[in-house]
């Protein structure tokens, strides 16, 4: 997609601090990093969110995003990493990236800004019927 800028990194038509290349992913550096070596993860493809993601590209995907979890330890010294995907919400690039950010213990990131809700009595079962049944789904 000439429009996407994850796309121009893949091609190369913009700069890009490349640390992963296979024939379906890449990797690069985020350049607003949470933590210095946040890793972004994007296959070469233009997707737009994990759903969408070709079958045959899967488990690819998920190997490399453990090889850079591995890497940001082994390689930068982090202690562990946050590994994330925004789908549509919050997803400011429209072709899929996940992020790798390397993180250790006492590094100022609390929950990654997550608000925590409650369920109310028997909501939870609800739920869990309402993801059941959508997962039941052919
Ligand atoms: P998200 O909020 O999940 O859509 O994260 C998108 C990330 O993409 C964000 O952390 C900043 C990064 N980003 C945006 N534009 C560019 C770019 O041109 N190059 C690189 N390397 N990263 C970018």
């Amino acid at each position: 997609m000439a429009d996407c800028v994850f796309c121009r990194i893949v091609s190369g038509d913009l700069p890009g601090h490349l640390v992963l290349e296979t024939d379906d992913l890449v990797a690069f550096l985020d350049t607003r990093p949470v933590f210095k070596g946040h890793v972004l993860l994007v296959p070469r493809e233009h997707v737009e969110t994990l759903p969408d993601l070709p079958a045959g590209l899967r488990d690819g995907f998920l190997a490399a995003a453990q090889r850079i979890a591995t890497a940001v330890k082994d390689g930068l010294g982090a202690q562990g990493s946050f590994v994330a995907i925004n789908n549509t919400v919050s997803q400011s690039v429209p072709h899929l990236h996940l992020h790798v950010v390397p993180r250790t213990k006492g590094d100022g990131l609390r929950g990654f800004f997550w608000p925590r809700t409650k369920y109310a009595d028997g909501e939870e079962s609800a739920y869990a019927e309402r993801l059941r049944d959508a997962l039941a789904q052919p």
